[in-house]
């Protein structure tokens, strides 16, 4: 990746692209001087599709993105665009690990239950009393003690570890509901994600830009890409 040119990006970021030409507030898509994926990416997504979750998984761009703790680099919580990209957005984490953090803006609420290891957790310091509970525990008809609480999404954050060398795919909720981004204090030597992006069903089959659709990934698979 660094024999190509890094371009300025946002947050302390640099980026390669390889993909289409897009204007997402217009709605707006071609090809133009887009060539493919870069051939280094052939065995990579060959080896996607060993997993059933990326067994049709055809992107038509990917995103090489270069972080440093030097430039504060990070990215701030945000969804992938929802009209272009399709229902799996895919990353590979290089170089060194970080932290994804998942948050979600909704105020609706989510019911926790106590597992076996925060019931001891909890046992621990209702023994030692130096803790407020935190749950509320309630004893159901076999007498068994049962802890439960109503947490509002846009208290929780998950923090996802991501190993270097590690393959991450959101879909699902973790496309649709939660924002994901990484802080600069996760970021602790240099790191390069690539994150690789399929169309929506518009551009699939029977969609109503199939055929640019079509267009572009027959250019994306090639693989003979160079950065745009
Ligand atoms: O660096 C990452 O792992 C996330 C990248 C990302 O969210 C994006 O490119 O939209």
């Amino acid at each position: 990746m660094d024999n190509n040119e890094w371009k300025p990006s946002q947050s302390g970021r640099r980026k390669q692209d390889y993909g289409p030409k897009v204007n997402f507030k217009k709605h707006k898509l071609k090809v133009g001087c887009f060539s493919g994926l870069p051939s280094s990416s052939l065995l990579l997504v060959d080896r996607m599709a060993q997993y059933s979750v990326l067994e049709d998984f055809l992107p038509v761009e990917q995103c090489n993105l270069d972080y440093r703790p030097e430039h504060g680099s990070a990215i701030d919580p945000h969804f992938d665009d929802w009209w272009l990209w399709g229902k799996r957005l895919v990353s590979i984490n290089l170089l060194s690990e970080t932290i994804l953090s998942m948050t979600c803006d909704s105020e609706d609420f989510l019911q926790l239950h106590l597992t076996e290891m925060l019931h001891n957790a909890q046992q621990n310091e209702l023994i030692n009393g130096n803790s407020e509970s935190i749950f509320n525990f309630h004893s159901d008809t076999s007498g068994h003690c049962k802890g439960q609480r109503s947490v509002p999404y846009n208290e929780i954050e998950i923090a996802i570890h991501v190993p270097r060398r590690s393959l991450i795919v959101l879909y699902g909720n973790a496309r649709y509901k939660w924002k994901h981004g990484i802080y600069r204090q996760d970021i602790n030597s240099r790191r390069i994600c690539s994150t690789f992006r399929e169309l929506s069903e518009e551009f699939g089959e029977g969609g109503k830009q199939e055929a640019l659709g079509k267009e572009l990934l027959d250019i994306a698979l090639s693989f003979k890409g160079v950065p745009g």
